[in-house]
């Protein structure tokens, strides 16, 4: 949160003397999004000092285990429902939507200053029943306004959305997974990101898929064969997500840089959404490494999200493929990932990006102070979302206008960090922001 006052390029030199300020900053501040330590000493602190998020996926089934939040909520800043916003969750009935447990993760998030990635909107797999029996344009219809519903919902809540999800076969064919979707018309893949993008315009709208790593596999081509022919022809699309599930049989390829960057060079951002290596000891600790060191080395690379907080919380427990064991103990995967993190990018984040991060202050019983810090550029816009009703009575190096709902804060020549007092007037959560340059 507060390494912004160090630039990224500087803080190798400024490490020392940046701890024993920070410390002192952050304890002062009263930081509550993360626990009073100093920047680089967790996984989203560390990613944020290169404009990057560190997310994990969030079973909303868990928000009651406190050794589970304690951790999801000190190391990670961005949040996937892991189950919660599939369509079998949010659409049990046809036309009858259910998110309650959806919303329980993104208030939780938004509650703790955390973003949230969308997944997924179009699926084959853990489809409602009624959804399973249909076929044709009624089926396409009912997809489209799968889309529409969900994503009207979460407007506005959601960084990115999986808006598509594992839609290529496996195997060399290069060939689309048959499905119903599928059997729909080969455009159904767009006229779900059209339908997507008209709901949420602000969420980047991602692809999402698995065994998509190695560069030199069919499955990857064809991925990259949709997304550079969506960007020929205008079809919105933001980002890939690579999903990296990694084992003994599908291991961090040697070329997983390369994956990366020529996904970017599309003119996307790729995002690393599902991580979790199998293995143990040291041998996963380097398998990290490499995966968040290829990530550093990309720009648009913008975010790296586990599928899960602890080992035992895995879809793949007995491979203990997590940065936490059982007990919530950090593993030597957790430390490589971090040191990984904090081992500085070679490549700055793109022009054009940044990122805000949002930490709770002082608070008082009619109104709470945010301390905000902007990473990535100098020239920024943030937009401010408050909460319910409340209302700006303060800010501080920053020029900010607007009075509730949207405020937009501006750079006033005191640097990246800046904050604002906001009247609960009832709601004590934290506003979410977004940064875009100027
Ligand atoms: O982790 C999820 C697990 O709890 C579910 O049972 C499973 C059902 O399909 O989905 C798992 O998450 C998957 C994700 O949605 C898509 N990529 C593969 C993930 C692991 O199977």
């Amino acid at each position: 949160m507060t390494r912004t006052l160090t630039p990224p390029r500087r803080r190798r030199t400024l490490r020392a003397v940046a701890l024993t300020t920070l410390t002192a900053v952050v304890l002062s501040g009263g930081i509550a999004a993360t626990t009073a330590q100093a920047a680089g000493s967790t996984l989203q602190a560390a990613a944020t000092e290169s404009g990057r998020y560190f997310g994990t996926a969030i079973a909303a089934n868990k928000l009651s285990d406190s050794a589970y939040t304690t951790i999801a909520n000190r190391e990670f800043n961005m949040v996937t429902a892991e189950n919660e916003m599939k369509l079998d969750a949010t659409e049990p009935n046809q036309n009858q939507f259910n998110f309650t447990n959806g919303d329980r993760i993104v208030s939780w998030a938004r509650s703790n200053g955390k973003q949230v990635r969308g997944h997924t909107l179009a699926w084959h797999s853990q489809q409602p029943g009624w959804m399973q029996n249909m076929s044709g344009s009624a089926l396409r219809s009912a997809m489209l306004n799968h889309v529409t519903q969900v994503a009207t919902h979460y407007r506005g809540q959601i960084h990115s959305w999986d808006v598509v999800n594992e839609a290529f076969a496996d195997g060399s064919s290069g060939a689309r997974r048959d499905s119903n979707l599928q059997r729909t018309g080969n455009d159904w893949i767009e006229a779900a990101f059209r339908a997507a993008r008209a709901a949420d315009p602000n969420a980047k709208l991602c692809y999402n898929d698995y065994n998509t790593d190695d560069w030199t596999h069919a499955k990857t081509q064809a991925v990259y064969n949709l997304v550079r022919d969506f960007k020929s022809r205008g079809v919105p699309i933001d980002c890939v997500g690579l999903q990296s599930h990694f084992n003994a049989q599908s291991p961090v390829p040697s070329n997983y840089q390369t994956t990366l960057s020529s996904f970017a060079a599309l003119g996307v951002d790729v995002q690393i959404t599902e991580l979790d290596i199998e293995g143990s000891g040291s041998a996963q600790a380097d398998n990290y490494r490499r995966v968040v060191q290829a990530c550093l080395a990309v720009a648009r690379c913008t975010g790296i999200s586990v599928w899960g907080v602890r080992d035992t919380d895995s879809w793949r427990a007995s491979g203990t493929p997590l940065l936490f064991d059982g007990n919530g103990n950090k593993k030597a995967a957790y430390t490589s990932t971090l040191d990984a993190l904090n081992g500085g990018t070679t490549t700055p984040p793109p022009t054009g990006s940044c990122t805000v991060s949002v930490t709770r202050g002082q608070e008082w019983s009619d109104r709470f102070n945010v301390s905000l810090a902007v990473s990535g550029t100098s020239t920024w816009r943030v937009s401010i979302q408050t909460q319910g009703s409340q209302s700006l009575q303060n800010s501080w190096n920053a020029t900010v206008s607007g009075s509730t709902g949207t405020l937009t804060a501006t750079p006033n020549g005191n640097g990246n960090s800046f904050g604002i007092t906001l009247y609960k007037n009832g709601n004590t959560s934290l506003p979410t922001a977004t940064c875009s340059t100027t």
